[in-house]
């Protein structure tokens, strides 16, 4: 079928080199579309679609799409854009290819494209890393597969997905997280997948018991739902073998609340990190000839890859159980950030290490602990707020003088934006009025939950936001 997509995709115009964006929640279509423009040498670059349309406009700008597909109610935020040919799933979208029309194309002369693995990127997800705007990821054909590869290959694989697996897939394909480890290592290893739209408690459980899910990757908000939920004694979990967390922070508390519901499941974590190719590190209780863990640990280094931990301040190495910048290095990693050598020097250094911008350490039993964020990042429910976006729109309003954003602490959400304004000289401005005013241009996760009216911003004298002093002011 990916095939006849790719033909179909073809005959639009889409070529090796092209952009294609993925503007779409969980569905088939979207699995198609992604190995059908990867058969045809082009790149995808994947969006939330309930990003508004200004949010969509500047990645398809910045990614140089040129096609976009999505479903009948997102068309509207797509169809005004200049040289963007719209694809819709379903039926009815006037205006629009249709994407049942791509699947019925004929496949038999679909070119052979010679792939450059190396140095040709398959996917381009945005992350804003350790600082500034989101920023396109180049992940290459080679670093894509490779990084699949160091969970799913081998005689002892890391993540021992099974043909027999049915693994449940209600993280967001548009996020790098489940488009890697769900999507792309569940057909690796031949797993069934069941596609969920979007996520509710009762109705993942149904489906838990409907379609014997043995595979649970999940990100904490959702784990913490359902150690909430009742209702999760009132169905059978008993297929599910593997819980896997991810994405952001899962403390031990909430580890063995889980454990003690799903007692015959195996818990633990994930890490990754978008620019990393996404997976740094891998809980050992997941793996063919599985080794215990700690609670609280978010797993292994990958295999054929280099992980180290270096003083913030020297980049001196230090030694085990010793908290530093987390670095990595190995194949799986991204080439680079789209058109933007300086952030791509500020990210992987001339020896080859990505630096994460997370603080960590690695215990005697190779084990890795999260203990901190050096970076801006801002992660509510295990998706990216960067800071200077919103930064940037508060200081456009003419009511603000300067501002700053940082995360706030949150039980169920993990972190929420918070921000730190400094009015104009005279301007009178309310908190929700502000608050207003950014949550008409973003998507819900980007949204500002609290304004502190301040003074004056801590700043270095190089003008960089002291985000340490604000953030512990928020503790206190
Ligand atoms: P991005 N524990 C703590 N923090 C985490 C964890 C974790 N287990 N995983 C990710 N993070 C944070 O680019 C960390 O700060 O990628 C990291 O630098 O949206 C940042 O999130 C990266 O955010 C998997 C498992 C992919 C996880 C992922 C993560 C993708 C999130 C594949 O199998």
């Amino acid at each position: 079928m990916s095939r006849r997509v790719a033909a179909g995709m073809r005959s639009l115009g889409v070529c090796q080199g092209s952009t294609v964006m993925l503007l779409l929640p969980n569905s088939v279509e979207f699995a198609l579309a992604f190995l059908a423009s990867s058969r045809l040498g082009a790149v995808t670059t994947t969006a939330n679609p309930l990003h508004t349309p200004p949010e969509i406009e500047k990645q398809v700008a910045a990614s140089g799409a040129t096609v976009v597909v999505t479903e009948p109610a997102f068309v509207a935020k797509v169809s005004g854009l200049a040289g963007v040919t719209v694809i819709a799933t379903g039926d009815g979208a006037e205006g629009c290819a249709s994407f049942a029309d791509l699947a019925a194309t004929d496949d038999w002369e679909l070119p052979e494209v010679a792939i450059d693995v190396a140095n040709d990127a398959v996917a381009l997800p945005y992350s804003s890393g350790t600082t500034g705007l989101p920023k396109g990821v180049m992940l290459s054909h080679r670093g894509l597969v490779t990084s699949v590869a160091q969970l799913v290959d081998g005689e002892n694989p890391n993540l021992h997905f099974r043909e027999d697996d049915v693994v449940l897939c209600v993280l967001p394909m548009f996020h790098v997280y489940s488009l890697h480890s769900i999507l792309l290592c569940g057909m690796r290893a031949g797993a069934a997948i069941v596609v969920m739209k979007r996520f509710e408690t009762v109705k993942m459980l149904q489906l838990v018991e409907r379609h014997g899910i043995t595979i649970a990757p999940l990100v904490p908000p959702i784990v913490v739902e359902m150690a909430k939920s009742d209702a999760l004694d009132r169905h059978d979990l008993s297929s599910v073998r593997m819980v896997i967390s991810g994405a952001a922070p899962m403390g031990k508390e909430l580890q063995d609340i889980i454990h003690a519901k799903l007692p015959r499941a195996v818990l633990g974590q994930g890490y990754g990190m978008t620019e990393a190719g996404p997976v740094l590190s891998m809980c050992m209780a997941f793996a063919k000839e599985p080794t215990p863990v700690k609670s609280g640990a978010c797993g292994t280094v990958v295999r054929n890859a280099e992980l180290k931990i270096v003083d913030p301040d020297t980049g001196m190495s230090l030694t085990r159980n010793q908290p530093g910048g987390i670095c990595i290095r190995g194949r799986q990693i991204m080439k680079g950030y789209l058109n933007n050598p300086e952030a791509t020097e500020k990210t992987i250094d001339k020896d080859g290490w990505l630096h994460t911008g997370d603080i960590g350490f690695v215990d005697d039993d190779d084990e890795i602990f999260i203990v901190d964020r050096l970076k801006e990042l801002i992660k509510y429910k295990g998706f990216q707020v960067a800071p200077a976006e919103l930064e940037a729109m508060l200081i456009a309003h003419a009511g603000i003088a300067d501002a700053a954003v940082v995360p706030m602490k949150d039980n169920s959400c993990g972190e929420i934006p918070v921000a730190f304004v400094v009015p104009s000289d005279g301007a009178n401005i309310a908190e929700d009025e502000i608050k207003q005013y950014v949550a008409k241009q973003v998507v819900f996760y980007k949204r500002l939950h609290k304004i502190f009216f301040v003074n004056a911003i801590p700043k270095a004298p190089s003008g960089k936001i002291l985000r340490k002093d604000l953030r512990a002011k928020l503790a206190a």
